[in-house]
């Protein structure tokens, strides 16, 4: 019997266990296009109920799907820029042809000019000794960037894979440049399946073009280090950045603590002058402000949904125009003054310094 794939998440489809990936029942076998229960109940109730996908899977998937495609589009999450390129996954993609698709521009504030940011991306990828790649900037909701990437790609042979960690919108990138070449009277075929929660796409899964190209979705690639992989799915989902990035804006001397509740703690312990601290994030968490005094009651007592196993500290500092990211969470940027700051973060959670994103460049 010849393998169906569901053609939403790309799992084998199988009749036997509805608490398994690919689960279409008997009866259902000869519908056309094949939709598995789980995507299907994802689309219509907004509800994963079988969870994300194992990291050994989905990297053995990722593995085969680099040997066949002739070019990547590694997709980008802006927001989680540093978590969205994990060594490993650099280092398997190699040097095939790249397109870097940096998606969520959207989340941007309105008042953010691109062409700086394109700047900044290149400089940041620099910075991984990725010189002279290819990059543009995507918003796969409101389509921004499209025109151009749907150009480029055309560069990059007749098999091509979308590849990243969970959650960065590579289905829907891949969908957005579906509905562009194929368009028409196929509009109303199933497509990738789209989903808030980090995981939803299982296996590589192939959509035929016009002209012999092959587009393909991959599963995520699971990273390490994000605070939104370390929380229940529904908690992830209010963690991840969904919506345009607000900031806070606080005068921090020694003393002050600004935290998000049950996540994460910076205390000033020295600080040059009168700075400040701007905090970030685009999700549904935000930060406050506090005071050392009170770093208890809210990181170790705060029973929120988020129960951290154990707490990390770590000491940095943080000049003026350089931001401090908390993966999967947000981050803090300093003005005005040198900052040495005491970070709290849950067990295994990675802390970046980098130039910040948003505000006047140096
Ligand atoms: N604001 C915004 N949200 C986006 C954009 N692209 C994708 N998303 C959202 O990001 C979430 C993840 O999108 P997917 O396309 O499922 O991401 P994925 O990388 O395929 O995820 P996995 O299959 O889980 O690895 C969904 O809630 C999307 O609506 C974008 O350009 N802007
Ligand atoms: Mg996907």
């Amino acid at each position: 019997m010849v393998q169906q794939y569901c053609q939403g998440c790309g799992a084998h489809i199988q009749s036997i266990n509805p608490e398994d990936y690919g689960f279409v029942p008997e009866a259902q076998l000869n519908r056309r296009p094949l939709l598995c229960q789980r995507c299907f109940r994802i689309n219509h109730y907004g509800r994963d109920e079988i969870g994300p996908v194992q990291a050994q899977n989905s990297l053995a998937a990722i593995e085969a799907g680099l040997s066949w495609c002739t070019g990547v589009v590694l997709v980008v999450d802006l927001m989680d820029f540093e978590a969205s390129l994990p060594r490993e996954l650099l280092r398997l993609i190699g040097d095939k042809e790249t397109i870097f698709a940096v998606n969520k521009v959207d989340l941007l504030p309105e008042q953010t000019p691109l062409r700086e940011i394109q700047g900044w991306v290149e400089k940041r990828l620099n910075d991984y000794g990725l010189s002279q790649v290819q990059v543009s900037l995507v918003s796969a909701v409101t389509g921004y960037g499209f025109p151009t990437l749907a150009d480029e790609i055309e560069n990059l042979g007749a098999h091509i894979l979308f590849v990243g960690v969970t959650n960065v919108g590579k289905s829907s990138v891949l969908e957005r440049l579906l509905h562009m070449r194929i368009g028409g009277g196929q509009r109303g075929r199933v497509k990738p399946t789209i989903s808030p929660y980090p995981g939803t796409t299982v296996q590589v899964s192939r959509w035929q073009c016009p002209g012999g190209l092959i587009l393909a979705d991959s599963p995520g690639y699971v990273p390490q280090g994000r605070v939104s992989d370390l929380v229940g799915i529904e908690y992830a989902r209010e963690l991840i950045p969904h919506r345009q990035l607000s900031s806070h804006l606080y005068p921090v001397q020694v003393g002050d603590l600004v935290h998000i509740p049950g996540l994460c703690g910076v205390e000033c312990v020295e600080s040059s002058g009168a700075g400040l601290l701007l905090g970030f994030t685009g999700s549904g968490v935000q930060w406050h402000k506090s005071t050392s005094k009170h770093r208890k009651k809210w990181l170790d007592q705060y029973h929120g949904p988020c129960q951290v196993k154990g707490w990390e500290e770590r000491t940095i500092k943080l000049a003026p125009g350089q931001d401090a990211v908390i993966s999967g969470l947000g981050w803090v940027s300093a003005r005005k003054a040198n900052f040495g700051l005491r970070v709290h973060l849950p067990q295994g959670v990675h802390l970046t310094i980098r130039p910040n994103l948003i505000g006047r460049k140096k």
